[in-house]
């Protein structure tokens, strides 16, 4: 039976694994990258699949408890992207700012300055890497992205995304504020949930 305290977060993003480590304090987390671990090319056409392919990597070299986080941003009026492509908007290796760049000029090109957006996080614990029964979770955070960007913390397009209701976006707010309120923070509470309920069958 797998050690059930520690987790392996399957992120070499180290924004992610920042938010796990606020997110499950009650845990051991590892990132994959201090096991050596690489990922490997997303191929799937769902956040879930990649999730899922993210976990059981994890898992098939550590044997512990990975947990897959595929996440993105939606924005409608850009026909859905830059969704499962967040990572890799501006070119395959874009860094964050660049692919914010990207996004607001992409925008500009549709003369808008702001659009409704909103967030998801597919998450996907599995216990082996032939794991027939993953736990999953999924959260979204509704809200809007504009074109001027505000605020230095947080990663990824942040400084971009005004969470539905806030005059702050996600960049303007503490890690703490953050976590209440985003599709990560609100998946792993389903998780957290799930992961309770089956340590109790
Ligand atoms: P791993 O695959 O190693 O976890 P990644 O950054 O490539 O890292 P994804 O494939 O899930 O992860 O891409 C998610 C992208 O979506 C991420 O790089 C950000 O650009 C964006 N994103 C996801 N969650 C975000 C958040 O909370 N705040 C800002 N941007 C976020």
């Amino acid at each position: 039976m797998a050690d059930q305290s520690t987790i392996v977060v399957a992120t070499n993003n180290p924004g992610k694994l920042k938010e796990f480590a606020l997110l499950l304090p009650n845990y051991k987390i590892i990132s994959q990258s201090s096991l050596g671990i690489t990922p490997e090319e997303e191929l799937g056409e769902t956040f879930f699949e990649n999730s899922l392919q993210k976990a059981r990597v994890a898992n098939a070299t550590s044997g512990k408890l990975s947990l897959g986080d595929d996440s993105g941003l939606i924005v409608p009026a850009l026909n859905n992207l830059p969704g499962l492509r967040s990572a890799r908007y501006a070119h395959e290796c874009a860094t964050d700012e660049e692919n914010r760049l990207f996004l607001k000029q992409e925008l500009e090109k549709l003369e808008l300055n702001h659009a409704k957006a909103y967030f998801v996080c597919v998450l996907v614990l599995v216990k082996t890497s032939a794991d027939p029964f993953p736990l999953i979770a999924t959260g979204l955070l509704e809200g809007s992205v504009k074109t001027t960007m505000t605020g230095t913390n947080g990663f990824g397009y942040d400084p971009m995304f005004y969470p539905k209701g806030s005059d702050l976006s996600l960049g303007e707010m503490g890690a703490d504020e953050k976590a209440l309120l985003s599709h990560r923070g609100k998946a792993i509470q389903i998780l957290k949930r799930k992961i309770e309920g089956f340590a109790s069958e």
